[in-house]
């Protein structure tokens, strides 16, 4: 049997990180049969893959931005007589939609499934909907990292599952449930020595949790010998707890470079009304202080744009960049299917935007200011984005990132900044002309 195991382009194009989803299934598929045949294909990497392909079945994970050119990729598929099977995060949170593009929608974690899916397709016997199991993470195997090539320069490794809070915004919780699964640490320092590269990311939605400091620790300590740089999110409140000295300067030794943090609004109003105090409900710039004065570089990501959330928000991120010394990555809120947020949201909704506009550049619901005009809001984002992306600015951060991660985390603050200044100049420019053109159009009535 030959399977493909695609990942649709990603919004912003092609991207150094390999999508930790391809080589994973790959390993899944190979303890089920060592003898079925698998490509992998990364579309942002090599967009004319699927007009060559050539296999029996495509397995296509799906995020909400990547889930039309999915769709898109499934059409082409099925008219030469592939099958298509889909799962991933939105196919999980619209399976009836999927379903209309493909012959299998598997809702839910892979592992438990993947087996019968497989099974069923050999069979020629495919059912409609699959549901996985979240089951313990004590027997993964490791990724067949290095297979996927078409240069990607970074591996996952994914370390735990699931979240104890409950910000209104995420997608991740509803997904991977309440309870924390963690791997067992010898695992993951199998996976990791499995890395090709000498520089990896940790794929967790948090890489430390409050209460789990000592975990962190081990974790952390065992991965010492490893001899790799690594860099992840992680959340702040850990941080600023007894043990948080301890689990950062362990964090650091085992190669630690940089935590991109959850930041999520600029006010602590907005913070509040995303219910993410749980996560970062603490004195968020003595936390990220407290980061760098252990030797770790910090990027905050984080929203805009939201209901609660003023013009004044744009400006004010412009000064928390300033005043903090880090770079930091906004974008504009979204409602992703499955969330709290989006049932708060429904019935401000522009319906007519497909899912391809949730990417985080697009303003997707009515905002209660009337000053806030979808066109105000892209147009700040924009702004207030290249802004913080200046060039000045991106070479003051690298001056900033501390010297104990030198010289891979000042290249990596570089490599994290300026490519998206770059896409986010082409992305403004494209938004200006569209908005030009449709007031032309609607000056000639
Ligand atoms: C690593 C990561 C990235 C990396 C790598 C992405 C890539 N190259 O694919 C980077 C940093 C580049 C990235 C970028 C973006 N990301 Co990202 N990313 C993640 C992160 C943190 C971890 C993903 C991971 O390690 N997965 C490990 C694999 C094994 O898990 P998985 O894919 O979920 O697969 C499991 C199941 O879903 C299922 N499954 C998945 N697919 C399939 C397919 C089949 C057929 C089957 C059977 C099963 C199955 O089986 C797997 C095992 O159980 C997740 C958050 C998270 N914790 O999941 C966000 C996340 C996936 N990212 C997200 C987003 C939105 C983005 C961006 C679009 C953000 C933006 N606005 O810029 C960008 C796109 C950049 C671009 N260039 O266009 C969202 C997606 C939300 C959604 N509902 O779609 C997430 C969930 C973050 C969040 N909190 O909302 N991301
Ligand atoms: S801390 Fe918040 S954003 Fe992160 S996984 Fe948990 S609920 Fe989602």
């Amino acid at each position: 049997m030959k399977l493909a195991i695609i990942k649709p382009p990603l919004p912003f194009g092609s991207t150094p990180v390999a999508p930790p989803i391809l080589e994973y299934l790959a390993a899944l598929t190979r303890r089920v049969d060592p003898n079925i045949d698998i490509q992998l294909i990364s579309t942002s990497a090599t967009p004319d893959a699927i007009d060559k392909l050539e296999c029996d079945l495509a397995a296509i994970s799906l995020l909400t931005p990547t889930s039309v050119p999915g769709y898109r990729i499934a059409d082409k598929l099925r008219a030469r007589g592939i099958k298509v099977v889909f799962g991933g995060m939105h196919a999980s949170a619209m399976p009836e939609e999927a379903k209309q593009y493909g012959d299998a929608v598997v809702i839910g974690e892979a592992e438990s499934i993947w087996p019968e899916v497989l099974k069923d397709f050999s069979a020629g016997q495919l059912k409609p909907f699959y549901r996985g199991e979240q089951i313990a993470l004590d027997d993964l195997p490791t990724p067949l990292y290095g297979m996927l090539q078409d240069g990607h320069r970074f591996r996952i490794v994914n370390t735990s599952r699931g979240c104890p809070y409950n910000c209104t915004f995420c997608s991740v919780k509803p997904f991977m449930g309440a309870d924390i699964r963690f791997r067992p640490i010898d695992h993951v320092v199998r996976d990791v020595c499995a890395i090709p590269e000498k520089m990896y990311i940790n794929g967790d939605e948090n890489i430390w949790w409050q209460g789990f400091e000592q975990r962190a620790i081990d974790m952390f300590t065992a991965l010492k010998g490893s001899g790799k740089k690594w860099m992840g999110f992680g959340s702040l409140r850990p941080v600023l707890t007894p043990a948080g000295s301890r689990m950062l300067n362990a964090a650091r030794e085992s190669g630690m470079l940089t935590v991109w943090v959850g930041w999520d609004a600029i006010s602590d109003d907005s913070l509040s009304a995303y219910k993410a105090n749980g996560k970062v409900g603490v004195d968020r710039e003595r936390a990220v202080r407290t980061l760098r004065d252990h030797g770790i570089d910090v990027s905050l990501f984080y929203m805009l744009g939201s209901r609660e959330d003023t013009m004044d928000d744009f400006k004010r991120s412009i000064e928390l960049a300033d005043r903090l010394g880090v770079s930091m990555h906004p974008s504009l809120v979204v409602p992703y299917p499955g969330t709290e947020l989006r049932s708060q949201y429904e019935p401000y909704l522009y319906k007519e935007l497909g899912w391809e506009h949730y990417s985080g550049a697009y303003a997707l619901f009515e905002h209660p200011d009337p000053a806030m005009t979808p066109e105000a809001r892209e147009e700040a984002f924009y702004e207030s984005s290249l802004e913080i992306l200046s060039l000045p600015r991106v070479l003051r951060h690298m001056f900033k990132v501390p010297l104990s991660g030198f010289p891979y985390a000042h290249i990596l603050s570089l490599m994290n900044q300026l490519p998206v200044r770059k896409g986010m100049k082409i992305a403004y420019e494209k938004w200006k002309e569209e908005k030009g053109e449709v007031r032309r159009k609607q000056l000639l009535g």
